[in-house]
C-alpha cells in the first residue's frame, strides 16, 4: 500500500469517522485527473459531487485567486469590497434574477432560501406568524443542517441529531398531485432539486418541474429551485431548471460556483422576495468575501468561454447511449442528465461499493450513493476520448461475470 496505509492510519486516528471514504490518498490534481501518494492516477468520475465542473485547479481561476490573494482576502459585510459587487452583477445578469445574496456552502443557502421564503410569506403574503409551510419532497438531498436534516426521509440523516425545526411538509418526488394536496393558505414554497443527486440521480417525469412551477404559480407559492449539485452546466443546462423552461422564483447554487477552490453559494431571487432582508436580518462572516468573490467571477466565466452546458449535454447524451451499450447484467438502469449519471445496480448483484472499488483499481474514482447507484460525474472539461478510455474499464467492470467483482 505504499504510503496510502500511512495516511490513512492517521486520518483513522485524528479524524472522527464521519465518512466511508474509498481507500484513495490523493495528493494532486489537474483537469480531470488526480494523482495518489503513490504516484497512481485516476480519472475524476464524481468532480466532489459536482464542485470542480471546471476541473481540478483550473489555470484562470487559479489566476483569479492568487491575484487576489495577493490583494485583499476578508473584510466582512462591515465594510464593502471590489469584488462583491462585480461578482453579484455577473451572476444576476448571466442566470436572469434582480438580486443576489452571497453565501459559503450550499446548506447556508437553502437555509437562507428557507428564511427568505419565509419572511415573504409573513410579510407579503400575509401567512399568520408562525404558520408558514414549506413542501419537500422524500429522498431529497439540501445539505447537513439540523433544520435541514429535519425534513430528510434518510433515517441515518436524521437519527441522533433532533429535535427539529417544524414547517415542513413531505411529498413523493415527481408527483405532482402530490404537491396538489399539500399546498394550502399557509403554504410559502416548494423546496425541489430539479434532479435528486444524493437520492440516486432520480430524473423526474418529463414536464414536473413545468407542472410544479404552474401550480406554485395559481397558489402564489414561490418555487424553490436547488441548483446546488445540477447548476452551472452539469445536466447539459446553465440550469437544470431550463430543461423544463422554467425559471424558479429563487435558486440556490453552490459547489462548482466556487471553481473547485473555494467555498463560494450564493441564492438568486428577484425583489419581490429578496427584498424582505433588511440590513442586520442575515449574514455569516465569509458571504461575500472578495477572495470568494474573485474566484466565483472567474468560475462563471470559464463556464460560459468553455461552453461547459454544452459540452456536458453533447458529452453526456453520447456517454450514457455507451453505457447502456455495454448491456451489462448487473446493471437495471442508467439514468440521468447530461454528465450528471447514476448506473443502478441490481440487487441480485450486490451493491455498488465492490464496482466503485473495482473502478479504482482500473484508475477510475466514482461514488456509489444509496448502496444501488453509481454515480458517473466528471469535470464538464472532460473530453470524448479520455470518456472512451474510461468505457474500456467500466465495459471490464461492468461485464465481470461474478455476482460482485473483485
Ligand atoms: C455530504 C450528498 C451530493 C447538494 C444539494 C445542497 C447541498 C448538497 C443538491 C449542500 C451537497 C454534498 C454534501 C456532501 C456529499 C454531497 C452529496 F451525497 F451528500 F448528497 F452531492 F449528492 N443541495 N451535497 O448535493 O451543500 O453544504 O455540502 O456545500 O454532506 O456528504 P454543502
Amino acid at each position: 500500500m505504499g504510503r496510502t496505509d500511512g495516511f490513512i492510519k492517521e486520518v483513522d486516528r485524528w479524524s472522527a469517522h464521519n465518512y466511508h471514504p474509498l481507500p484513495v490518498v490523493i495528493e494532486r490534481g489537474e483537469g480531470c485527473w488526480v494523482w495518489d501518494v503513490d504516484g497512481n492516477r485516476y480519472l475524476d468520475m464524481l468532480s466532489a459531487y459536482s464542485a470542480v465542473n471546471q476541473g481540478h485547479r483550473h489555470p484562470r481561476i487559479l489566476a483569479a485567486l492568487k491575484e487576489q490573494a495577493d490583494r485583499l482576502t476578508l473584510t466582512s459585510r462591515a465594510f464593502h469590497n471590489d469584488q462583491m459587487g462585480p461578482f453579484l452583477h455577473q451572476l444576476c445578469e448571466l442566470l436572469g434574477y434582480a438580486r443576489a445574496l452571497p453565501m459559503n456552502t450550499g446548506a447556508e443557502a437553502v437555509e437562507t432560501a428557507i428564511k427568505a421564503v419565509r419572511k415573504w410569506g409573513y410579510t407579503v403574503k400575509n401567512v399568520p406568524a408562525g404558520a408558514a409551510e414549506i413542501v419537500v419532497c422524500e429522498e431529497n438531498f439540501h445539505g447537513r443542517t439540523t433544520t435541514i436534516v429535519g425534513f430528510s426521509s434518510e433515517h441515518q440523516y436524521r437519527h441522533g441529531f433532533g429535535p427539529f425545526t417544524p414547517g415542513f411538509k413531505m411529498i413523493p418526488y415527481g408527483d405532482i398531485a402530490a404537491l396538489r394536496g399539500a399546498i394550502n393558505e399557509n403554504t410559502v414554497g416548494f423546496l425541489v432539486e430539479p434532479i435528486q443527486g444524493e437520492g440516486g440521480v432520480i430524473v423526474p417525469p418529463a414536464g414536473y418541474l413545468k407542472a410544479a412551477a404552474e401550480l406554485c404559480g395559481a397558489a402564489n407559492v414561490m418555487l424553490m429551485v436547488d441548483e446546488i449539485q445540477t447548476g452551472l452546466g452539469r445536466t447539459g443546462q446553465m440550469l437544470c431548471a431550463e430543461w423544463d423552461g422554467v425559471r424558479p422564483d429563487i435558486i440556490m447554487l453552490g459547489k462548482a460556483l466556487g471553481g473547485g477552490v473555494y467555498p463560494v453559494s450564493a441564492v438568486l431571487a428577484d425583489r419581490e422576495i429578496m427584498d424582505v432582508f433588511t440590513p442586520g436580518d442575515h449574514g455569516s462572516t465569509f458571504g461575500g468575501n472578495p477572495l470568494g468573490a474573485a474566484v466565483g467571477r472567474a468560475a462563471l466565466q470559464v463556464i460560459v468561454d468553455e461552453r461547459l452546458p454544452e459540452r456536458a449535454a453533447e458529452l453526456g447524451a453520447w456517454f450514457m447511449e455507451e453505457l447502456r451499450a455495454i448491456d451489462s447484467p448487473h446493471v437495471a438502469e442508467v439514468r440521468g442528465k447530461g454528465l450528471m449519471i447514476g448506473v443502478v445496480i441490481k440487487e441480485a448483484s450486490g451493491t455498488a461499493r465492490p464496482f466503485c472499488e473495482s473502478l479504482k483499481e482500473r484508475g477510475i474514482l466514482a461514488k456509489e450513493t444509496h448502496q444501488q447507484v453509481v454515480r458517473f460525474a466528471p469535470p464538464l472539461v472532460i473530453t470524448r476520448e479520455i470518456l472512451q478510455e474510461a468505457l474500456e474499464s467500466i465495459r471490464e467492470v461492468l461485464l465481470i461475470p461474478a455476482a460482485q467483482p473483485s
